[in-house]
């Protein structure tokens, strides 16, 4: 089976499960485990900021960043199609006591300054202010598309102005950093946190990274504290994590396959493909007189497997377990799947 349903996927390789067996280990609740430690200085490093706390999951690193922001009962301004919107369950009212306010960040996913002035709300007697702005870098729904960083400024200084902390959901952060051909510091530059995973195109089993300065590091601390978060030995999952910082420079493979597969798709009857920047591929199905569901199904019969991405789109992702061979074995038999 091929698997190209999530960059999640990748099982830990001989190097991981070593860094793992052989991690040394304290109890990081009291901050002696020197894995973790050492996790957090490097995490911190690579994105430009002061510290970094270690997350289970990226959803538990974007909740924690929520609430440490900001005051139950106000309001986060967030994109219509983001994950932290779309896809936590609806973290931020359920954890946070927010009142999420969508704005529609277009094709490319991100609002623009002007949509976030108008976004705010002051707080008064009656209102109850805005207290976040989360934005998403690479942004998925969107088909993985790499975010310019001026985009980001732009919508994180119109923020600021208002006196509104800015969260970045960098799930893929590095992807996006590689796509651009820049230093994820330069994307993390204007905002006050970011959440990367570890667990995605990095390959790690398990974690993400929440980063931002020593004040907000040592409140997110608390914070994942209270959502049951504090862990005890984990340098046995943050020995893998070191080892995935190191996977970052092979990214850039995953998007040549990500391009390879939709060209191939793309030229194949029935199917419509967004360019991909990153390593997602949106395929539009809907020329097949398929929905999605059905068209996973045939590729499921065939040994390929993708995730359903709305009615007719479906989203392949390549990622570390994939090679350039698998991606022409996964063209040829979603031809067949088709045929
Ligand atoms: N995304 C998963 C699914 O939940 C859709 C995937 O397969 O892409 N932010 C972004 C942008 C994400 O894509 C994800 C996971 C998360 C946050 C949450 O990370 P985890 O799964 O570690 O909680």
């Amino acid at each position: 089976m091929i698997d190209l349903r999530s960059d999640t996927v990748t099982t830990p390789g001989e190097a991981m499960r070593e860094a793992a067996a052989t991690a040394d280990v304290g109890d990081d609740v009291y901050g002696e485990d020197p894995t973790v430690n050492e996790l957090e200085r490097r995490a911190a490093e690579m994105v430009g900021t002061e510290a970094a706390l270690y997350v289970p999951t990226g959803t538990m690193g974007n909740q924690v960043a929520a609430r440490t922001h900001t005051d139950r009962g106000q309001e986060a301004l967030v994109e219509r199609e983001s994950h932290v919107y779309k896809w936590e369950l609806g973290g931020f009212a359920q954890l946070s006591g927010l009142q999420v306010r969508t704005l529609d960040g277009g094709e490319r996913g991100v609002p623009t300054p002007e949509q976030v002035r108008e976004g705010y709300v002051e707080e008064d007697l009656h209102r109850p202010g805005t207290g976040l702005l989360s934005l998403e870098n690479t942004h998925n729904s969107k088909g993985g598309v790499a975010i310019d960083p001026a985009k980001i400024d732009a919508a994180a200084d119109a923020a600021h102005d208002l006196g509104v902390p800015v969260h970045l959901d960098g799930a893929r952060l590095f992807n996006a950093a590689t796509a651009l051909d820049v230093p994820a510091s330069r994307i993390v530059e204007p905002v006050d946190s970011v959440m990367f995973c570890l667990s995605k195109g990095l390959g790690a089993p398990v974690g993400s990274m929440l980063a931002g300065s020593e004040d907000f590091i040592e409140r997110a601390r608390r914070t994942r504290k209270l959502f049951g978060g504090g862990m005890r030995q984990a340098g046995v999952i943050a020995g893998p994590g070191l080892e995935a910082l190191d996977n970052v420079d092979r990214l850039a493979e995953d998007h040549e396959h990500a391009r390879l597969l939709a060209e191939a798709l793309d030229a194949v009857d029935g199917l419509s493909v967004q360019p991909p920047e990153t390593n997602i591929v949106l395929v539009d199905v809907a020329g097949a007189g398929l929905d999605a569901e059905a068209f996973l199904d045939a590729c499921e019969a065939e040994g390929v497997l993708g995730s359903a991405f709305g009615e007719t789109t479906v989203r392949f992702c390549t990622h570390l377990d994939v090679d350039r061979g698998d991606i022409e074995t996964a063209v040829e038999r979603v031809r067949t799947a088709l045929a």
